[in-house]
Parts: structure tokens; sequence; C-alpha cells
């Protein structure tokens, strides 16, 4: 009887499309939470009726005139007091029991799973291939600015859609249709969590911590990715997509792209991509803006006021100085801000493109 209910509640839910309540439902784990969901929300929806009737039915029928007094001739009921215990206490087991099962299985990859590593930093995402060292970013920043644009008219939704898709081609989590996928999530300053609705999985980004959350995305295409975590002033543009490819060839191809920078670019574009995929932009304004860090624009060659250890000190931004800077965020905190910069990692190349980009910005 448990097995024909939560198939039945399950048949419910296997339409992959938006429902009322539920986004699309195209993962392995999604058919078994919308059971649960439906499940719950029918046993709810169901006591909901039934006890409002009674109380409505029971308050007409056992009014009494006005002035008399309240007499009742039944004070006891064995029959019906079993009842009341004992059918919510099977329901409520039952519901432990389904998300006792469900968050087992969603807590145990698949030793064939394909690892990527999502790592949370205020306010954007990077996700890293370890099988292959590329690391892409969830370019927070692009999507914002497509979707406000969208949002004031200065793009049509097909041009919209054109903007994303390109940004897509070299950022936000890529997997393979129909492939395990573990996703190991780390957070590099405060609390964050991975989302993602589509999937129906969530998990915690504690810093200091390496929290695990798997799938296998059942459906290719394009579907949303969020931190569910308040983590302070940027949260809400902490948004990213996941692309699911339609095969593994698919997937291995934008691989490749995704990990190469053209390296045919003059050095200050270069930078200005390291600039958006490795998060920088979510800190560092190019126009004057003095964000959660200081603006880049004038910074190369200006004179800079530090604390270092406790002491004041002071130096010309040049080359060695931004070096250190990227390198080691908290030995020098400038003057007006707090050692708020997180340790990401850029190697030598990146460091010096970056370094060039600034130096444009003059
Ligand atoms: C979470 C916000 C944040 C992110 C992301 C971030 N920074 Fe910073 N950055 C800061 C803050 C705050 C400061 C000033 C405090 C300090 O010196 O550590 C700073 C300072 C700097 C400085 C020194 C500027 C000065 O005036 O002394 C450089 C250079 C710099 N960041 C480069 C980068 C690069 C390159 C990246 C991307 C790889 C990056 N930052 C990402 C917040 C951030
Ligand atoms: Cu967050």
């Amino acid at each position: 009887m448990m097995h024909f209910l939560t198939s039945s509640f399950q048949s419910l839910a296997t339409q992959t499309g938006p429902s009322f309540w539920l986004p699309e439902s195209v993962s392995n784990f999604a058919p078994t939470v919308d059971g649960d969901f439906y499940f719950v929300y029918w046993v709810s929806i169901f006591f909901l009726v039934l006890i409002t009737a009674l109380l409505i039915i029971f308050m007409w029928k056992f009014s009494a005139p006005e002035g008399q007094k309240a007499t009742s001739q039944n004070d006891h009921n064995l029959i019906l007091e079993i009842a009341w215990t004992g059918i919510p206490v099977i329901l409520s087991l039952m519901m432990f029991w389904y998300g006792y099962k469900g968050y087992v299985a969603m807590a145990t990859p698949p030793s064939n799973a394909m690892v990527i590593t999502a790592e949370a930093a205020k306010w954007s995402w990077n996700f890293s291939y370890p099988a292959s060292g590329t690391v892409v970013s969830g370019a927070s920043e692009d999507f914002n600015e497509i979707r406000n644009a969208l949002r004031t008219g200065d793009l049509t939704a097909e041009q919209a859609a054109e903007r994303e898709a390109k940004v897509l081609e070299k950022a936000g989590l890529h997997v393979p249709v129909n492939t395990p996928v573990q996703v190991n999530v780390l957070a590099a300053d405060v609390l964050h969590s991975l989302f993602i609705p589509a999937f129906r999985v969530k998990k915690d980004c504690v810093p200091g911590r390496i929290g695990q959350l798997w799938f296998e995305a059942t459906e290719p295409g394009v579907y949303s990715l969020y931190c569910s975590e308040y983590c302070g002033q940027g949260h809400s543009a902490m948004h990213s997509k996941v692309v699911v490819h339609p095969s593994q060839e698919d997937f291995d191809k934008w691989l490749a792209v995704a990990a190469s920078y053209d390296e045919a670019l003059p050095f200050p574009e270069l930078g200005e991509i390291v600039w958006k995929r490795k998060g920088c932009v979510s800190c560092h304004s190019l126009d004057g803006a003095n964000k959660t860090g200081p603006t880049w624009k004038g910074l190369f060659g200006s004179e800079r006021k530090y604390t270092e250890n406790g002491t004041l000190g002071s130096a010309i931004a040049d080359e060695s100085y931004i070096e250190e800077s990227i390198r080691y965020p908290m030995k020098k905190i400038s003057d007006g801000y707090t050692g708020q910069m997180p340790v990401v990692k850029l190697t030598d190349k990146e460091i010096l493109w970056v370094t060039e980009f600034i130096k444009s910005l003059r």
C-alpha cells in the first residue's frame, strides 16, 4: 500500500515542465522529491478541509439557544481517540520514512560520478573541473546585466537570450545529460548555499568545510542556479545557470573552449576577461565607483595608503604592489576598506594580464 501511494504521487509529478507549485523537474531526484511534496500537500489539504468542515457543521448542529448552559453527553470515546492518534502517527511516520530514504540517496554520491567543485565567494560562483584543471566563472555579473537590460527594455527577450547564450559559452555550471555528477561545495568567505531548483538539490557552502551534493540531469537545457543563504549586500545578484549538454562529446567540446584564453588578444583585454571570469568584477569597478573594494580606475601609479600589521604605510601602486595585493590580500589593507578580499588563485599569466588591464585604466 505504501508503494502504491508513493508511485501514484510520483505519477502526479512525472511531468518535466513547470507545474503550478514547482519548477521543471529534470533530475533523477525530482520525481521522488515531488512525490513526497505532493504526499504532504494532499494530506494537509485533506485534513484542512475535513477539520474545517466538521468545525462549521458542529458549530451549526450543536449550537444551543442563548442563555442555555453547555452540556456534554460524551466525554470519552475510545475508538475515536485511537483513530485520531493512530492515523496521524502512521502518516507522520510515512512522511519521515520517505524523507529519510530520499535524504540517504541524496547524501551518497555514486563512486563513478564526475566530480566538479563549486566555490562560492561574495558574490559569484567559480566552478572547477578537476579532471581537466579548468576553472570557469559563474558570471553573476553578466547575467545580472542582461537581466537588468531586459527589465528596462534595453534588450528584447530574444536579444537577451542571445547574449545569455554567449555568456554560457564560457561560464556557468556545465554537465552532460544522464551522467551522475558530484559537486563539492566550498565557501571562500561566508555562508552561501548552492541551490538548483530544477534538480531539487541544495547544499550549504560552509567556510572550512567541504560539502557535497550530487544529481543526474535528465533533460538537456539551461536551468537556474543560485545562492539561497543570505550572504550580504550582493546576495540577490549571486545567481548563475546550469547548462545540461545533450551528450558527453558536446560537454567535452565546451570544456575545451571554456578552459582556454584566446592568447592572441592584447593583454589588457585578456585582463578584462580575468576580471569577469575570476569574480573581481563583483567588488572592483572600472568607473571610479567604490564597491566592496577600491575601483581600478586610476589605481595604477597612484599613491595608496594602507595598514600592515597595525601600522600605517603608503606605497605607489606599481606591478609588484598589485601582484602582492592579489596573492596576499590580507597583508596590506587599503585605507577605508576592510579585509574582505578573498584569495583568488590566479596563474602568473592571469596576474600579468590583470595588471596590464589595471594599467590601461589610468
Ligand atoms: C569580495 C570582494 C573582492 C573581490 C571578489 C576581489 N577583491 Fe580585490 N579588494 C577587495 C577589497 C575590500 C580591497 C581593499 C582591502 C585590501 O587591500 O585587501 C581589495 C584590494 C585589491 C587590490 C589593491 C587595491 C588597493 O587600493 O590597494 C587589488 C590590486 C585587488 N584587490 C585585485 C583584485 C583582483 C585581481 C581580484 C580578482 C581576482 C579581486 N581583487 C577580487 C575586495 C575584493
Ligand atoms: Cu551567497
